[in-house]
């Protein structure tokens, strides 16, 4: 993003979610008493690139229609993986979409934005998105994490199923990295994200995490001497 070679890169870039070894207790792949735990090797990292979750928790890993997995097994399989992908949209002969902000990671989800710089010199601006991902599996949560929507017809959804929407655009500009802000929310779990655009506008999402936070008080008793 510093000079235009890497601003017209069209090398498709990835984001990848690491399981820290020393997390996993009694992990079997994994000797305390080795001076260090095994490398991971991320070309086996489960993909989950063209993943869609349907609320029902199907998952159709290759966006082909059909359902391949649920969102509970494809956890189990991240695991023994050691960790997930999401490749970014490929742009050739334009720009390839890029992450040149820090991520968030809150109550589960990570949440990023996404850069498509632009090399027309009317279009300077480029466009950005906002993506959110369970932390633990690359997927979006069946609950969706900003919101849900209609099934396309290619995916064959059963009566009363929808598609969990992880990503939404945010038009143009580059966008800053996301903050969460945890308010008085209705729906517990759910937070709200800031980002802020180049051009200096403020864009406001609600977002659904794997938390069941809720602001206010929880419990309260009074105690008395007798
Ligand atoms: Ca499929």
């Amino acid at each position: 993003m510093f000079t235009n070679a890497d601003k017209e890169s069209t090398e498709v870039q990835t984001l990848y979610g690491f399981i820290d070894q020393y997390s996993i207790p009694g992990n079997p792949g994994f000797d305390p008493g080795a001076s260090s735990p095994p490398l991971l090797d991320h070309a086996s990292f489960e993909d989950t690139t063209d993943a869609i979750t349907l609320t029902n928790g199907s998952v159709d890993l290759d966006g082909d229609g059909t359902q391949d997995t649920t969102y509970d097994a494809f956890g189990a399989d991240v695991a023994a993986a050691g960790g997930w992908k999401l490749e970014f949209r490929e742009g050739s002969p334009d720009p390839a979409e890029r992450q040149v902000t820090n991520p968030t990671l809150s109550f589960g989800i990570a949440t990023a934005t996404l850069f498509t710089p632009s090399t027309e010199l009317c279009g300077s601006e480029g466009e950005s998105r906002l993506i959110g991902r369970a932390y633990n599996s690359g997927l979006v949560l069946p609950s969706g994490i900003f919101g849900t929507d209609t099934c396309a017809d290619s995916q064959n959804c059963p009566d009363g199923v929808s598609e969990a929407i992880g990503s939404i655009s945010l038009g143009a500009g580059l966008a800053s990295s996301p903050s969460i802000h945890i308010g008085n929310q209705e729906v517990p779990g759910q937070v709200t994200v800031f980002v802020q655009g180049s051009t200096g506008e403020i864009d406001r999402e609600q977002a659904m995490t794997m938390g069941g936070i809720r602001n206010g008080e929880i419990s309260w008793q009074e105690f008395r001497a007798e």
